[in-house]
């Protein structure tokens, strides 16, 4: 794997939980560079990506220094710090806790229900019997854990933090809503979040982003 120059190199995939990354990044203004690895040709487990994230994941955040950060609330948080004018963070105080405390319920709710659905049979160690069963319960979960971010959204006039324009947190939310519609999980009845991924969606980094990992993908 070549070294960084000056720049962070964000490792990640097209269409996969790393795009949040990507999005995120592209919303900083901060200067990155972006690779692109493929998870169906198996990229991440060969030993050259390994030894850069022995998790074998995506995304991964190389710092000029050397530094690998993983995690998507690490990442989030490294960007929405480098760039503290952007609207990414509150900057300090109460607003900025609860701005961590959406990122870690947004990645808790995608480790624990979403990638169950994308992965059952993986979690059902291959027996798809137990795999659709795992699949049908990590769905019920999917939908709760929206209807919970649709109450709070209502709640807060439309952001998960009543901010004026959406944050890191909601940015989250946005591609979770995202990850039912590839789930197939209606959610046409939760207006709120279908407002929330409208914004996110409209947003010109976001709209960039996306359109780079659709010319790559
Ligand atoms: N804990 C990681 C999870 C990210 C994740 O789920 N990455 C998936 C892609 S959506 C992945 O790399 N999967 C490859 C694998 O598990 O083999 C994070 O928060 O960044």
């Amino acid at each position: 794997m070549s070294q960084p120059g000056g720049t962070p190199v964000l490792w990640t995939s097209t269409f996969t939980s790393g795009t949040l990354a990507h999005q995120v990044a592209a919303i900083s203004g901060v200067p990155f560079e972006l690779r692109f690895i493929s998870l169906r040709a198996g990229d991440h487990k060969a030993p050259a990506y390994l030894a850069l994230n022995p998790k074998g994941e995506v995304p991964a955040l190389q710092l000029p220094d050397g530094t690998v950060v993983t995690e998507l609330p690490a990442i989030i948080q490294w960007f929405g710090e480098a760039a503290p004018d952007s609207f990414l963070l509150p900057q300090a105080g109460t607003p900025r806790i609860k701005a961590i405390e959406w990122l870690a319920w947004c990645h808790w709710s995608m480790g624990r229900h979403f990638n169950p659905c994308f992965a059952a049979l993986r979690f059902a160690d291959g027996d798809e019997q137990a795999a659709t069963a795992v699949r049908s319960a990590a769905l019920k979960r999917c939908r709760a854990a929206l209807d919970f971010a649709e109450a709070a959204l209502a709640a807060q006039g439309g952001t998960l933090l009543d901010t004026e324009h959406p944050t890191a947190p909601d940015i989250f939310l946005a591609t979770l809503g995202g990850f039912a519609g590839f789930l197939k999980l209606d959610i046409g009845d939760l207006p709120a979040l279908n407002a929330l991924m409208r914004r996110v969606a409209a947003l010109p980094a976001v709209t960039a982003a996306l359109a780079r990992e659709k010319a790559h993908a």
